[in-house]
């Protein structure tokens, strides 16, 4: 399937995206089908094991959105395992530095390319559904072109050293993560700090002048509109969780409220 990097650079306008964060296929298959162009599952925060992440790929396999699987770290051996398992794009989270970038990039490719391009993913794809056991021809040559890797800026120094890291090469987008962002400013809990929205629109402009798309989490329209507005390729707009927490809040919120009233006379 094609990957994240084709899916921005085919773009006519800015791609939309939700999380899976419960780690049900179902909710998965709910999302994929529901227009949305990105469907990234939460292996970082969400209840998601590799295992775990099979049927939710699965599931969106059916439907025309492009599946990104943030892994808990910036760790090799996970990064590893979840490419075997078959996931294409790569969102790895805190990555504050190029040389935390050029460590997501060695880790989501084979050994054996020239200079940069060296990398350290084991090969196993014999055994693995990322080359569907052998029956993709030249995967372990081609792999690249079957994976993207996009690395998530969230902390002051990532912010500082944005454009270094968005120039590296095989970084293919740079997604901006204003809650631990907001977090490492001093601000826990308060991503709509001003310091913080200028944080995010610094780093918007760092990665647009390097050259490569940025996305932003914006589960509020207005922050939606104000990054789209000022470049961003891709944001996430929602999660299954919060559509789900709010939701069954507001389905039982009208009669609760009536039958509190109804009580008190
Ligand atoms: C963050 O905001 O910290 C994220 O990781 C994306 O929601
Ligand atoms: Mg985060």
């Amino acid at each position: 399937m094609s990957t994240f990097r084709e899916a921005l650079a085919g773009a006519q306008a800015p791609l939309v995206g939700l999380w899976n964060a419960s780690g049900s296929a179902v909710a998965a298959e709910i999302m994929a089908g529901s227009g949305a162009d990105l469907l990234l599952v939460d292996g970082e925060h969400g209840p998601i094991t590799v295992s775990e992440l099979l049927p939710i790929l699965h599931a969106a396999a059916a439907y025309p959105v492009t599946t990104l699987v943030r892994v808990p770290w910036n760790d090799p051996v996970i990064i590893k395992q979840v490419l075997d398992l078959g996931a294409q794009n790569l969102l790895v989270p805190m990555v504050s530095t190029a040389d935390d970038a050029r460590a997501a990039v060695r880790a989501a490719r084979y050994p054996g390319g020239p200079g940069e391009r060296e990398g350290t993913r084991g090969i196993g794809s014999a055994l693995a559904r990322s080359s569907r056991w052998g029956r993709i021809a030249g995967y372990v040559q081609g792999a690249d072109s079957h994976v993207s890797v996009t690395v998530q800026i969230e902390t002051a120094d990532a912010v500082a050293n944005a454009a270094e890291i968005a120039a590296v090469e095989g970084v293919d987008a740079v997604f901006i993560g204003p809650t631990d962002l907001a977090g490492s400013m001093g601000f826990p809990g308060r991503p709509s700090e001003q310091a913080v929205v200028d944080a995010v629109d610094a780093a918007i402009d760092a990665v647009r002048a390097a050259g490569k798309p940025v996305g932003v989490n914006t589960f509020a329209e207005a922050d939606a509109d104000r990054c789209i507005a000022r470049g961003a390729a891709f944001v996430f707009v929602a999660a299954d969780v919060t559509l789900m927490a709010r939701g069954s809040e507001a389905a039982v919120a009208r009669l609760k409220q009536a039958r509190t009233e109804a009580d008190s006379y």
